[in-house]
């Protein structure tokens, strides 16, 4: 039977879109199949999700090809909507780099953001002090990365780590260009603050053709028309299905563990079929009718 056509856009066509996009946060298989059928139009591959999935800190403690397992399990899951993969500091310099994009790619993936830290990473959140690669270090990466991508569509994203790290907006302008120079597809600045203020400065003084994309995980009451009004391409809600799922599953163990007892917890957990709807058992059985030598046989005698 003919391969359904893929019909997913691509991270270009949602970065140069006429609207804000959003990227939802997942982090396995399970996680990217909800987000697509949800209705998402794409996936960030979060590392802090990730990490966490895997019970270790987001510290490049999971290694690159731990992560690669992780992606391609989402990227079956998920197969009509593109991928953001959170690649952090590139797993070390250029070359580290260029395998990556190789490996992403040829697992499906349909894009890499890379931040300019050095490498073993901090997550951006977590105290102590955040250690800024060399911006032409990091420009070589950008265009190491841009020159080994088979695919047109393959997006690279960097990510400004500056103001994580504390320095300031003209710092921060004059590494982006350097990065845009290298041929990054989208320019993703990142802030801690619980305000929106330095983004919208930074895309106020951004005036290359370059779309901007942002992570308001500490400023997200703020209005999406803010964002649109600045200019910004894309959001990133990074995080919030691995916090959802804490919460859940603290509350089911909590709960089973207090009342040594399942007997309450049907009504707060999603039932065994949710989990096989999930799974696509239907798919499994359907095709078993087929492929199996008693039903061919049966059928054959039908
Ligand atoms: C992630 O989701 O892993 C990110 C965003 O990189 S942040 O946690 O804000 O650094
Ligand atoms: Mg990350």
């Amino acid at each position: 039977m003919k391969q359904e056509m893929n019909k997913r856009p691509t991270l270009l066509e949602l970065l140069r879109s006429d609207q804000l996009e959003f990227l939802m946060e997942a982090h396995n298989g399970l996680s990217a199949r909800i987000v697509e059928e949800t209705g998402f139009r794409g996936i960030w591959a979060s590392s802090l999700s990730i990490s966490a999935g895997l019970g270790v800190r987001d510290c490049n403690e999971a290694s690159w090809t731990q992560v690669l397992e992780v992606v391609e399990f989402m990227r079956d899951a998920a197969p009509q909507t593109p991928i953001l993969v959170d690649g952090d500091t590139g797993f070390g310099n250029f070359n580290n780099v260029r395998r990556l994009v190789r490996k992403l790619e040829q697992r499906g993936l349909e894009g890499v953001c890379l931040e300019d830290k050095k490498f073993p990473k901090r997550n951006s959140f977590t105290s102590g002090v955040q250690i800024l690669e060399d911006p032409e270090e990091f420009a070589g990466k950008i265009r190491a990365a841009k020159d080994c991508q088979n695919s047109g569509n393959f997006t690279v994203i960097a990510r400004l780590e500056g103001f994580i790290a504390g320095i300031p907006l003209h710092d921060n302008l004059d590494r982006a260009d350097r990065y845009y120079a290298a041929g990054a597809d989208a320019i993703l600045v990142h802030s801690k603050q619980n305000t929106p203020d330095e983004v919208l400065a930074f895309a106020e003084a951004w005036d290359r053709p370059c779309p901007l994309v942002i992570i308001p995980t500490t400023y997200g009451d703020t209005p999406n028309q803010v964002y649109i009004d600045a200019g910004i391409s894309m959001v990133v809600w990074a995080n919030h299905l691995v916090r959802a799922s804490i919460s859940a599953m603290q509350d089911a163990a909590r709960m089973i563990y207090e009342q040594k007892s399942i007997k309450h917890i049907e009504e707060h957990i999603a039932p065994i079929d949710e989990v096989f709807r999930l799974q696509k058992v239907d798919e499994l059985n359907r095709d078993e009718q087929l492929y199996t030598p008693e039903n061919v046989h049966s059928n054959n005698e039908g």
